[in-house]
């Protein structure tokens, strides 16, 4: 995108004095994310963050705006009784509005930049994980009593494991680009463990495990830390943001903390599942989310083996289907990291004994029987 749409697209938004730099800005798979300059008269200078959704993976972007701006007018009423953490502001249009529509078809929005933080794309310090577990826990815990109605389900069926599964098998079926072939490990690798898809969603159709208001993208790059107190500051990409399982939140921070590789790492002897980081984020979790229920406790570890099972899934769907969801760099992205993923899964099946002593360690220390 050049410079001059950018400007356009500034012009709608009521932002302080005028735009002097668009960096692009994050590692984010799904929108544009740019940083914003801007100068005022008097020398003034302020930031902001400039965001294309992406409204193939969004269908319905002004449903993902409705429940962000209630979303953040919820957490506003929390920040009294949590001090320190900070909210995204989101910077209206001129007339108003949460986003702006372009001519072209697509959806922009803004928010203040979260400024003087630090965001972590791969982390080796267990003070971190624990912080972001307590911020993550910390998130649920404020989006627990949002007032009716139920939030928009912004990507239906987003964390539905049978039907991410039945997606994959579709994909290699149709075998559009003529991948399969070279992906059959993989493809296997996800069959001989399908009985285990539709666990956790069992037990949450036999009312053992609740719905709630859960963030599911908790990538550890979806947090953000004071770089002194290490402390999780403030909770980002709030598209998702959704009716679903407090596990899979759970779970989905630990894929990407307890990895001691990169997402894309080629090398997958190079992918090993940390369980000090594991043991970092049960305690965090456990420490803060005090609303769970003795079947949420016991299906911790499950959940750290299904996110990277699921995630691994989608990763090696899109690249069945031609890389058109996920953002990649290079020709294979996808493959690499769905081979990480999967080395995990087979990490976290051989550490299953120890997760569970972890988990019972950190439960008694939180004062859980
Ligand atoms: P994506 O959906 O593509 O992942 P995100 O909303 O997560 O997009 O934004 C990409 C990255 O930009 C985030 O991981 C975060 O590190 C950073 N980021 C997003 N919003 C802000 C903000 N308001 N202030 C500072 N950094 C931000
Ligand atoms: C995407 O948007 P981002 O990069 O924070 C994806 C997650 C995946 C993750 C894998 C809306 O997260 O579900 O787990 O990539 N977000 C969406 O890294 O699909
Ligand atoms: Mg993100």
């Amino acid at each position: 995108m050049d410079d001059h749409t950018i400007e356009e697209i500034l012009s709608s938004f009521a932002i302080k004095g005028h735009p002097t730099k668009a960096t692009p800005y994050g590692s984010g798979h799904i929108n544009d994310t740019f940083r914003i300059l801007t100068e005022e008269a008097d020398g003034t200078q302020h930031q902001y963050t400039l965001q294309r959704i992406n409204h193939a993976v969004f269908r319905k972007p002004q449903q993902v705006m409705d429940n962000i701006e209630r979303t953040l007018a919820h957490l506003s009423t929390k920040a009294k009784a949590f001090p320190g953490v900070r909210s995204l502001g989101l910077v209206r249009t001129k007339e108003r509005r949460n986003c702006v529509r372009t001519f072209d078809g697509k959806w922009w929005r803004m928010y203040d930049f979260i400024d003087g933080v630090i965001s972590y794309d791969n982390v080796r310090d267990p003070d971190v994980v624990y912080e972001a577990a307590r911020g993550f826990a910390q998130f649920q815990n404020m989006m627990a009593d949002l007032p009716l109605p139920r939030l928009h389900e912004t990507i239906p069926y987003f964390h539905h494991t049978p039907m991410r599964y039945a997606t994959l098998e579709e994909a290699a079926y149709l075998d559009i680009r003529g991948r399969a072939q070279e992906v059959a490990a993989e493809i296997d690798f996800v069959r001989s463990r399908r009985h285990l898809v539709a666990h956790l969603l069992n037990r949450y159709l036999r009312g053992q495990i609740p719905e709630r208001i859960t963030h599911n993208d908790t990538k550890i790059n979806n947090a953000l830390f004071d770089p002194e107190s290490k402390r999780c500051v403030a909770v980002v990409d709030l598209d998702t943001v959704m009716p679903g399982l407090a596990l899979y939140d759970f779970g989905d921070l630990c894929r990407t903390t307890c990895n001691t590789a990169d997402e894309s790492e080629p090398d997958t002897d190079s992918v090993h599942f940390d369980i000090r980081m594991f043991e970092a984020a049960v305690s965090g979790y456990l420490d803060t989310a005090h609303f769970l229920v003795p079947a949420e406790v016991q299906e911790l570890v499950f959940s750290a083996w299904l996110l990277p099972f699921m995630v691994g899934v989608r990763f090696l769907t899109d690249y069945l289907q031609g890389d058109t969801y996920f953002k990649t760099h290079y020709p294979k992205q996808n493959v690499d990291r769905c081979r990480t993923q999967f080395r995990l899964v087979k990490c976290i099946e051989d550490l299953r004994e120890e997760m569970h002593a972890v988990v019972q360690r950190c439960a008694k220390a939180s004062g859980r029987s």
